[in-house]
């Protein structure tokens, strides 16, 4: 079974692929990248729309994954604009110095500065798009908390400020195997599979396993 993966993402990649691995899953990177416009209102919106125009590029059965870090106190922020939170005016926009996920991690530790309530959760969702009109979507929640300082230095973006609940250590402290078992993507994979093993005999099942 072959799916393409609709992210530019390097992060994702690696995350994603080392979970369908196991499944008998190979992962196809594009060889070009699709500008997506992100004009969705939630990470569902924005996950169709990514794997709607990988798929209308290159026809073949398509993975796509809208992700974000979700904070209540700060009126549900970064949440969509995880990936872009340092260039936006809410909250005051932050210089790129070293890269960007150093400079969202600094805006969001600016921004929560004396705040006590650092509660936090990681949200992803999939879509798996075999044909235009035909596709499903699976999520994930990881909650947690946010860290008064960065620490390690595994898997990407906010994972060096992300406590995951009744941890101590951050997100990008664990092992690769840990961050798969309880993050908000290795949950939404784990699903996606399972979804899949239940429809077996579905057509829609049948379109995946023939690519
Ligand atoms: P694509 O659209 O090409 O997939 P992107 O990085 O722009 O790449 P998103 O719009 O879904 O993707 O934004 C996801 C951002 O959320 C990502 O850049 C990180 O800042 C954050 N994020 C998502 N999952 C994460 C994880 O497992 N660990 C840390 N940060 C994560």
């Amino acid at each position: 079974m072959k799916l393409l993966l609709a992210t530019r993402n390097v992060g994702k990649i690696v995350e994603i692929s080392r979970m369908l691995k196991p499944l008998g899953v190979d992962v196809i990177q594009p060889e070009e990248e699709i500008p997506v416009e992100e004009r969705g209102k939630s990470f569902m919106e924005n996950a169709y729309l990514k794997a709607l125009a990988y798929f209308k590029r290159y026809g073949i059965p398509t993975l796509a994954d809208d992700s974000g870090l979700v904070v209540p106190s700060l009126e549900g922020y970064p949440g969509i604009y995880s990936s872009r939170f340092y260039s936006l005016d809410w909250g005051g926009r932050e210089e790129v110095e070293t890269g960007k996920d150093q400079a969202n991690i600094k805006k969001l530790l600016r921004l929560l500065e004396g705040n006590q309530d650092r509660r936090a959760y990681f949200k992803a969702v999939l879509c798996l798009m075999i044909e235009e009109e035909f596709y499903i979507f699976t999520e994930g929640i990881c909650h947690g908390e946010i860290a008064e300082s960065p620490r390690g230095s595994g898997g990407f973006g906010y994972d060096p400020i992300f406590k995951p609940l009744g941890y101590e250590k951050t997100m990008a402290e664990l092992s690769p195997e840990e961050k798969d078992s309880l993050s908000h993507r290795g949950k939404a994979i784990k699903k996606l599979s399972q979804l899949l093993e239940t429809c077996k005999h579905s057509i829609f099942y049948q379109k995946v396993r023939s690519t």
